[in-house]
């Protein structure tokens, strides 16, 4: 597996680059796609109610097959039926468009299940 160092600005090393952190303004533009994600704690932030635990359980491990793929990770905590998920990219120090990708994904698999 390609490993990528972080980096201190956004540039090119060992074939890695940091994604570009979004400005206040870029992540203003991106919310209205994003019904129920706010910003909480320079993260997107969001809190799914699913049926029971069961609903609960299908959604994480559903996401968690698309979030290998996409190389991307929340952070993300199960009571029962309720999931809270935090986005941010660890590597560019905020949120980048790869944390908009990841919800829009995240919100494609929730609707099936709410
Ligand atoms: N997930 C998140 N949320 N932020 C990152 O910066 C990040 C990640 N970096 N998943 C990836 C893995 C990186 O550590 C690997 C080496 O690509």
């Amino acid at each position: 597996m390609r490993s990528c160092a972080k980096l201190p600005f956004e540039i090119w090393q060992n074939g890695c680059m940091a994604a570009h952190k979004l400005t206040d303004t870029e992540i203003q533009h991106a919310l209205p796609a994003l019904a129920g994600w706010t910003v909480k704690d320079a993260k997107l932030h969001r809190e799914y109610k699913f049926p029971d635990f069961a609903h609960a359980i299908g959604f994480l491990t559903t996401a968690a097959l698309g979030i290998e793929k996409m190389d991307h990770h929340p952070e993300w905590f199960n009571v029962y039926n309720k999931v809270t998920v935090d986005l941010s990219t660890h590597d560019s120090g905020g949120i980048t468009q790869k944390d908009i990708e990841l919800a829009k994904m995240l919100e494609k698999i929730a609707v099936k299940l709410t």
